[in-house]
Formats: C-alpha cells, structure tokens, sequence
C-alpha cells in the first residue's frame, strides 16, 4: 500500500503537467463551445459545475484539501494553467473593465471556483460581473483600488461588508513591465503568535470601523467590529489598513502592532501568466507593490474572482437565487 504523504494531503503549490493541462484545456474547449458562452449566465455557470467534475484528479484534491483548512499561509497556488496566450488581447485600460465572455482565462478562474465554492460578486462593484479584471488605469493611479499603481495597503477583501468573500482568487495573463512587482500577503497565522496578549485582546473587540473601498459604488461603513473574530488562538482576521480606523488610541496602538507583525511575515507573490493564487479571505491580508505602468496594451493583467461557502446563508441578499450580492 503507498503511504498517505504529505505532498499528497497538502497540495498547497500545484504545478499542473502537461497532461492535467492539456485535460483542463479539453474541459475549457467544451465550455467555450456551448451557448451562452456567458460566465455571468445561471446556464453557463450549471454547465461548468458539471465540467468542473472532469478536472485533473490532483487539482481536485489540493481544492478539497483547500477548502478543508488552508493552512499556515492561507494559500493555494496553481501553476501551468491554461490561459490562450497568444488569443489574449491588449490589456485593458478603462476603469471597471470585466471579462464576462467564456474566454480561457475566465473560464479557468470560473472552473477551480465553482469547484471551490461558489463565484458571487457584488452588485455595486464593477457592475457585479463574475471575473473582473486587475489591471492599471491612468484615472486611477493613485487611488487604493486594483486599478491604481501606487503601493497597495494591506486589506481583507471588502472587509466592511457582512458577506465578505471567504475567498478571493487571482489568475495571471499578463505580468508587470517590471520582474518583481507582486501580489503581497500575509497569513494571521504567521502574525498572531508575534503580537503581545495586550494587543490580542483589544484586537478582539469591536473597537474597529470599515469604510467600503473607492470600487464600491455605495459608500456605506461597518458597525463596530472586532479586526481578530472566532477562535482565541486561531483566529480570523478583518481588516482594511487603509479602511479601517480605530475608534480609541489604545485601539489605534494594537492595529499599528497588528500591521507591524503582518509586515513581518508577508510574502511577494509574482504571478507569472497562467499562474493562480487563492487567498483564504480570513486567514489572509493582501496588497501591493507600486509599480510603473505604460497602458500600453502590454500591462500586468490579473482575472479576479469572489467565492463564497455556503449559498444558503447569503440567499436574501441574492435576488433569484443568482450569484449577485446586493
Ligand atoms: O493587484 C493585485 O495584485 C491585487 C489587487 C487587489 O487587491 C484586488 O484585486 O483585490
Ligand atoms: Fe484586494
């Protein structure tokens, strides 16, 4: 009998070989083929539900292993997918650009999703299109949003909404001009264990308040909340370091120390094209680099996904059953 290792049960960095991609291109190849070829559409999303199940085995298993516990850093990496490079064309430049047709890199992202959970998106942020494009705009440069090109603070996706996505999920088409400019998270779990009892108690009070991010459209702002929710010494984490005040200094002293420690775990993610990185939206923070832009067609370019456990849960706040929050 071949023992259960280790590589087996954490898949946590998955390069795909040539076979399991070319069989994730089968899968993708169908899809496109079928009416509506429209990832926001409820019959396109049931058809890849059931494509889902003809993924490769082993990337079917470092998902279920994901979505079991995500581990230390919160993170799963795909690597070697499929994306159609040489179809790709140029990168966007507009603010709120969405790719809603079932190209292959949307219909990659959408796949391992809907095998992850379920792709949700929000009705007042880019027009609550499933697969949103990251990519620089000029207008807004110097904006906290994915469109800007200045450094990007740490934050919790959406983090002042109720129904935050448990996951967030980042497939590469297009790398930055320059080689190093990356995604950067960090894992609570590599964090907690570097803050003082004192900071970890008054971090789990609702001492906190969160701003939408400038994406949203509706400007609305959390209650008071708590930044560490859940288990004492497994926490989760909700925090935006650019939307999220403290309501008092002792309050503002613990999330300066929150932020000290999450700097000095976090880790730079280069994407390279056809690489695909999950971020568990409770155990992670994620940012930025700043970089230079040419919005030349040539841009980095990321396809970025919203998945959400449990549907029932957020059902009256999605009209028709349908995969849009309100
Ligand atoms: O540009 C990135 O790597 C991440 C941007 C971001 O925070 C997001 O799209 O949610
Ligand atoms: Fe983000």
């Amino acid at each position: 009998m071949t023992p259960i290792t280790s590589e087996i049960v954490e898949l946590r960095d998955l390069a795909l070989t040539e076979d399991e991609r070319s069989a994730l291109s089968a899968v993708v190849a169908r899809l496109a083929r079928t009416a509506p070829a429209v990832v926001d559409e409820a019959a396109w999303q049931a058809r890849a539900r059931l494509g889902g199940c003809h993924l490769p085995p082993r990337l079917l298993a470092a998902i279920r292993g994901f979505r079991y516990d995500a581990g230390v850093d919160g993170r799963l990496t795909i690597t070697n997918l499929p994306i159609g490079a040489e179809a790709l064309p140029p990168t966007p430049t507009v603010p709120e650009s969405v790719e809603r047709e079932a190209t292959t890199p949307a219909t990659v992202a959408m796949l391992i999703g809907l095998q992850l959970g379920e792709v949700i998106a929000y009705r007042e942020e880019k027009h609550g299109a499933l697969v949103q494009n990251v990519v620089p705009v000029p207008s807004l440069a110097t904006s906290q949003s994915n469109g800007g090109s200045v450094q990007l603070e740490f934050h919790t996706e959406n983090a002042f909404h109720p129904d935050r996505p448990h996951y967030v999920g980042l497939l590469c088409l297009r790398p930055a001009h320059e080689d190093r400019v990356g995604t950067q998270v960090a894992s609570v779990r590599r964090a907690f264990p570097l803050l003082d009892e004192g900071s970890r108690t008054v971090l789990r009070e609702a001492r906190f308040v969160t701003v939408a991010p400038p994406s949203f459209r509706s400007a609305s702002e959390s209650e008071p909340h708590p930044v560490l929710l859940g288990n004492e010494e497994d926490p989760d984490l909700c925090v935006d370091f650019h939307a999220t005040s403290a309501l008092d200094d002792k309050a503002d002293q613990a999330l300066a120390a929150l932020r000290e420690a999450l700097t000095e775990v976090r880790c730079d993610l280069v994407l390279r094209p056809g690489d695909m990185v999950f971020l568990d939206n409770r155990l992670v923070v994620h940012g930025r680099v700043a970089f230079r832009p040419r919005y030349d067609g040539n841009d980095r370019w990321l396809h970025r996904v919203f998945v959400h456990l449990d549907n029932r849960r957020t059902r009256s706040r999605r009209a028709g059953n349908g995969a849009v929050l309100f």
